[in-house]
């Protein structure tokens, strides 16, 4: 009898410290911010896909990685293409997620259209005209169905001044006020964000903050701030990011953390995300090509994780959503970035769709912060 109660007791010690099936991100999380991830095509519109049904489990809100990109919409003049933009809202309103809107001004990802006429470069009329235009058509056709767009996608450079963008060269530095005044006016009640990589820094931090205030001042309507979060295993500090989460509390908006990935492989180029710079493939840039991640860096990979989550559920009250930049290893756009073909371990799912140690880690660390604030933070 002693020996079947020493076993009944043992098997259920052994089950609570597994991780309970009815455990998902979005539900851990749920008191203290939203969890996302950003979709491909490959996910919200083929049904039997795996990474479709890991995303309608675990998260409770969804970014269109590209089909909601201007190249994408309007790739020419009053041509609009809505079919997967729409195919990727009605799976985000079949399985009750927020559903955000990547984005509507950016540098990149835009066509050539926008910024020539015949004869050159396009005037400032002109380029207002058609940005409103892109505005007015995408915010409109899902109002009330998109919670929030990123209104502008990396307007600043590190140093907290304008970078160039085409927008800017034609329309001048209120390309963005502008931009944020016709989303506005498009979906009174859709919430609005700038975003942008490289939030760490102290300068682009700074000149974000004075965008916000200056909008503040000027009643032009923003919400949030998305700070991307690509980073790596070795850094950015995450000190610095929380100094951005402050900064951005104490002039009055939310901070998203809106494409969360760690990057496990050597990079000759540091912390930052700078999307211009891509290098030819060497070996020694894809260590782990075989698709198995030593233990060791395994473990860095979930420490890794476990210090943003705990420093984000410390800023809870400050941050409304974290969202991954994608769902599982395979489909990371970081085995093409900044190398093409290499293999990368950035998310909490691995090639197989299986959960990785950090994920498992992810889904203990709210009940621990419950009892001891700061815990994720030990070495
Ligand atoms: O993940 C996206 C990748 O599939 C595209 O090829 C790339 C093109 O620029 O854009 C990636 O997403 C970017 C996002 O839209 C804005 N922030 C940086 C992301 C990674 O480059």
């Amino acid at each position: 009898m002693k020996t079947i109660l020493l076993v009944i007791v043992s098997l259920s010690q052994l089950f609570a410290l597994l991780p309970s099936s009815a455990e998902t991100l979005k539900g851990v999380y749920s008191p203290y911010f939203t969890i996302g991830a950003a979709l491909g095509a490959y996910a919200f519109a083929n049904p039997e896909s795996p990474v479709g049904a890991i995303a309608v489990r675990e998260f409770s809100s969804v970014t269109a990685e590209n089909e909601m990109k201007p190249e994408r919409l309007q790739p020419r003049e009053g041509e609009f293409r809505w079919d997967v933009a729409d195919r990727f809202v009605e799976f985000g309103e079949r399985n009750g997620m927020k559903i955000i809107g990547h984005c509507l001004v950016w540098h990149s990802q835009t066509p050539r259209w926008f910024f020539q006429k015949e004869g050159g470069k396009a005037d400032r009329d002109t380029l207002v005209r058609r940005m409103k235009a892109h505005i007015h058509a995408v915010v409109g056709r899902y109002k009330g169905r998109v919670h929030g767009w990123d209104v502008v996608n990396e307007a600043f450079d590190d140093a907290g001044t304008l970078r160039y963008s085409p927008w800017r060269d034609g329309i001048g530095d209120d390309f963005i006020e502008l931009a944020f005044r016709f989303a506005h006016e498009a979906d009174p009640d859709a919430e609005l964000y700038y975003n942008d990589f490289n939030m760490f820094r102290r300068g682009k931090r700074e000149g974000v903050v004075r965008m916000v205030r200056d909008f503040k001042a000027k009643g032009v309507h923003i919400d949030a701030v998305g700070l991307q979060t690509h980073t790596r295993l070795s850094g950015p500090p995450v000190a610095e990011y929380e100094a951005t989460i402050e900064a951005l509390a104490a002039a009055g908006v939310k901070a998203m953390i809106t494409e969360l990935d760690v990057s496990v492989l050597p990079s000759p180029w540091g912390h930052t995300a700078e999307i211009m710079s891509s290098q030819e493939y060497r070996a020694k840039y894809d260590p782990w090509k075989d698709g198995n991640l030593p233990h060791e860096k395994q473990q860095e990979l979930t420490r890794r994780y476990r210090d943003l989550f705990a420093m984000f559920l410390r800023h809870a009250d400050a941050i409304d959503r974290v969202t991954f930049w994608g769902v599982c290893d395979r489909t990371s756009w970081l085995n093409n970035y900044p190398v093409r073909g290499r293999t990368d371990y950035p998310l909490l799912f691995d090639r197989s769709y299986r959960p990785k140690p950090c994920y498992d880690a992810l889904i203990a660390l709210p009940s621990l912060h419950k009892t001891s604030p700061g815990v994720g933070n030990l070495p």
